[in-house]
C-alpha cells in the first residue's frame, strides 16, 4: 500500500526523507503519479483537485499538511467515510506565536510611526501605553490563539479572546459566540485573526466588525484570507478609523502585483509565513496516524467535518 503526496507549496523531497527516516519501507508517491489507485491507503495533502481524493478506493486517511483543512473540505466530492488529521505540532504553534507578537509589538511600541518619523527625519517621542494598558483581543482561541494568548499574558498585556465555546485561560478574558462578539470587540486595540476559515467566519473581518473596533485600532491577520473583506479594510485605513494592518494570508495568494495592499502605507504584507509546518517535526504524527488508521483506531487531532475545522 502507498501514500500519495500532494501540495503546490511543500516540498515532496523533505518529506519524503522525513517519512523514510522513520518508515523506510513506505511507498512515498508524488502527485500526480500516483500509480495503480487502489494501492493509495493514505494521503498527505495541501489544497488538493476538488474530487481527487474520491478516487481512491481504498483510502483510510487524509492528513492535512497544515493547521487549517478548508481547503480539504470544500471539496463537494470528499469521501465521507475517511478520517482526516490536521497538523498540531510544538513548532508550528511556536513560529505562529513568534509572527503574531512581532506585529503585535510593532504596533504597541509604535514602530509603525517611528519609521514614518524617520523617513521625515523626525526626532519625537510619542506617547506610549503599558503593555496593562494595552488590549490585544484574539479571534480563535484554540491550539495556536490559546497560545499567543497565554504568551501576551505573561508579557504583560490585557488580553481577551473570543471563541465558538466557553474557555478558561489563566489571565484571559473569554468571550463566545455571536452574542459575546461586540463586547469583545469594543476592547479590542489590536485584533488578531487566529479563527479556521468555516461558512460562519468567511468574511468576518467587514466592515462592521472593523466599525466595532475602537479609533486607531490595529488589525493582524494570520488566519485566512478569505476571514477578511480587502475593501472594507482598505476604507477602514484610508479613513484613519483604524491605524494599521499587518496581513499574512489573502483571498488570492499569491498576492497580485497590482493588488493596493503592496504599497498601502499603513499595511505589512507577508507571503503566507507565519508558520510553516517542518517535516522532521510533523512526520511522527502522520506515520502515528497511519499505523492508527491501519489498525482500524481512531487517529489523533481529527478534524470534525461537521463543525468545519
Ligand atoms: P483550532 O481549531 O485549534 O482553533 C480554532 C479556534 O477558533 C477555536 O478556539 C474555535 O472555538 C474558534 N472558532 C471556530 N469557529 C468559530 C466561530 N464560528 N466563532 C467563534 N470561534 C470560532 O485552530 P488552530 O488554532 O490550530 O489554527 C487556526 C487557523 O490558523 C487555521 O485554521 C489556519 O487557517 C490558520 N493558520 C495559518 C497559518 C499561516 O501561516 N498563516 C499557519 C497555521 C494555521 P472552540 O475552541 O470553541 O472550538
Ligand atoms: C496552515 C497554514 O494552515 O500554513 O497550516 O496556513
Amino acid at each position: 500500500m502507498a501514500l500519495l503526496f500532494k501540495s503546490h507549496l511543500d516540498d515532496p523531497e523533505a518529506w519524503r526523507r522525513a517519512l523514510l527516516a522513520l518508515e523506510p519501507d513506505l511507498d512515498f508517491r508524488v502527485w500526480p503519479e500516483t500509480g495503480a489507485r487502489d494501492e493509495i491507503e493514505a494521503a498527505l495533502v495541501w489544497a488538493p483537485e476538488p474530487g481527487d481524493l474520491a478516487r481512491y478506493p481504498n483510502l483510510r486517511l487524509i492528513a492535512s499538511l497544515g493547521a487549517g483543512v478548508d481547503n480539504i473540505l470544500s471539496d463537494p466530492d470528499l469521501p465521507a467515510e475517511v478520517p482526516i488529521t490536521r497538523i498540531i505540532d510544538p513548532d508550528l504553534t511556536r513560529q505562529m506565536s513568534e509572527y503574531a507578537l512581532t506585529q503585535i509589538l510593532r504596533f504597541h511600541r509604535r514602530m509603525d510611526d517611528y519609521e514614518r518619523q524617520q523617513r521625515a527625519g523626525v526626532w519625537r517621542v510619542l506617547a506610549q501605553p503599558l503593555t496593562a494598558e494595552r488590549r490585544v483581543g484574539i479571534l480563535g482561541l484554540g491550539v495556536l490563539g490559546s497560545d499567543l494568548a497565554r504568551k501576551l499574558a505573561a508579557l504583560g498585556f490585557d488580553v481577551a479572546g473570543w471563541s465558538r465555546t466557553p474557555k478558561e485561560i489563566e489571565g484571559i478574558t473569554g468571550f463566545t459566540g455571536e452574542e459575546g462578539l461586540e463586547g469583545f470587540l469594543t476592547g479590542t486595540e489590536i485584533l488578531v485573526c487566529l479563527l479556521p476559515l468555516t461558512p460562519e467566519t468567511e468574511g468576518i473581518l467587514d466592515k462592521d466588525l472593523l466599525a466595532a473596533l475602537p479609533e486607531g485600532a490595529y488589525l493582524v491577520n494570520c488566519a485566512r484570507g478569505e476571514h477578511l473583506i480587502e475593501k472594507d479594510l482598505v476604507a477602514a485605513l484610508d479613513e484613519g478609523r483604524l491605524a494599521g494592518a499587518a496581513l499574512d494570508v489573502y483571498r488570492a495568494e499569491p498576492l497580485a502585483p497590482d493588488h493596493p495592499f503592496w504599497a498601502h502605507p499603513k499595511v505589512i504584507v507577508t507571503p503566507h509565513c507565519a508558520s510553516v509546518t517542518t517535516p522532521a517535526s510533523s512526520a511522527p504524527q502522520f506515520l502515528d496516524n497511519l499505523k492508527r488508521a491501519r489498525a482500524g483506531r481512531a487517529p489523533s487531532n481529527l478534524v470534525d467535518p461537521s463543525r468545519g475545522y
